[in-house]
């Protein structure tokens, strides 16, 4: 009907136009796809642009080494590390119990009495005085404690909304990224998005410790903390500086799981796309033989100390049992991008 009409009007001639070039624009929309246009990251994430890097470090710890230049695609990032109010709303969701509010499993620890099996997880605590310290007395198992009760059960997230969720072990994070939609970031990405766009000259300085580039440990690890950084525990998100790329707490506060399995080094990296890591098979860490296979965590947490660990750095890294978080651990996630038909970094 309206075309009728227009045909017997004076507009016809520049009508017939608009259509033809509307037409035109149809018929090249499918190779307009192809050209690399950026689809836009959702909100709280960061654009990662494509590039090549080094990943790891001859400079330090014998497993960062060796450095190697590898290319990853671009992704999105989260500028934050994941929150005790996001990961309520998913357990409100889902009803999801994580791996510390569960009983340990019997199968899985058959001698274990009943109450040794208690749900528990593991918190650290500053020893009283030197005569305690020995190695990794630090560390203690604590019924009930978790996500919800990070210091113990006694302690609450009353306050804490903005504080990185802990006490998260690997299934645990792949779950919320599933509900979400997202994945967690193999090292590769998460390395090269640490660097803020700086290349490896440009981020030497920034290895220099400094207390107000991150939350991290000043003083004598694990007796005496000065918190010249403002923090003694966790410090809420985006308490410090971001980086290059407007990321929040890559380098301190707590640590971050990765989807890639640990194996000491960066063998047989060199040179490639995307890279995943080992595969299971092959993930160990002769630190940790009774563990068995385990995820690389990364950029340290509040409990590094130049005078044990100092790893805050992109190219340091951990590893991390499967079947146990603590109250220095959490994780964010990327988003891979879709660039026309072909889905990108889905290793
Ligand atoms: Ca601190
Ligand atoms: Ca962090």
């Amino acid at each position: 009907m309206i075309f009728s009409r227009l045909c017997g009007t004076g507009v016809l001639p520049a009508f017939r136009l608009t259509i033809a070039i509307a037409i035109l624009m149809f018929a090249i929309a499918p190779f307009n796809a192809a050209i690399a246009t950026p689809l836009t990251c959702p909100d709280g994430m960061a654009f990662i642009p494509k590039g090549t890097f080094n990943i790891g470090s001859d400079t330090y710890y014998p497993s960062e080494a060796s450095a190697s230049d590898v290319t990853v695609e671009s992704f999105c990032i989260d500028r934050h590390e994941i929150t005790n109010a996001e990961y309520r709303q998913f357990v409100e969701a889902t009803g999801y119990q994580t791996v510390a509010e569960r009983p340990i499993p019997k199968e899985q620890f058959p001698d274990l009495t009943d109450e040794q099996r208690q749900p528990g997880s593991i918190v650290f605590w500053s020893p009283e005085s030197l005569q305690q310290l020995t190695y990794l007395s630090w560390w203690h198992w604590v019924v009930g404690a978790n996500w919800q009760h990070p210091d113990g059960p006694e302690s609450t997230l009353s306050g804490l909304d903005d504080y990185p969720v802990v006490h998260i072990a690997y299934e645990d994070a792949v779950a919320y990224a599933n509900w979400v939609g997202k994945s967690l970031p193999t090292e590769a990405q998460w390395e090269y998005a640490a660097r803020g766009g700086l290349d490896a000259d440009a981020i030497a300085p920034r290895k220099q410790y400094a207390p107000t580039n991150a939350n991290t440990w000043q003083g004598i690890f694990p007796i005496f903390n000065t918190k010249e950084d403002g923090y003694l525990g966790p410090a809420p998100i985006q308490s410090f500086q971001p980086n290059g790329y407007g990321l929040y707490d890559m380098l301190g506060n707590v640590w971050e799981l990765t989807a890639d399995w640990y194996r000491a080094g960066h063998p047989d990296k060199g040179g490639s796309f995307n890279p995943t890591g080992p595969d299971r098979a092959s993930s160990f860490d002769p630190k940790k033989p009774q563990e068995g296979a385990l995820h690389v965590i990364k950029g340290g947490s509040f409990l590094c100390a130049p005078n044990y660990c100092s790893r805050y750095r992109p190219e340091a890294r951990e590893s991390q049992a499967l079947d146990t978080g603590t109250n220095h651990i959490g994780f964010r996630l990327v988003r891979n991008l879709e660039w026309g038909n072909l889905t990108l970094n889905q290793g």
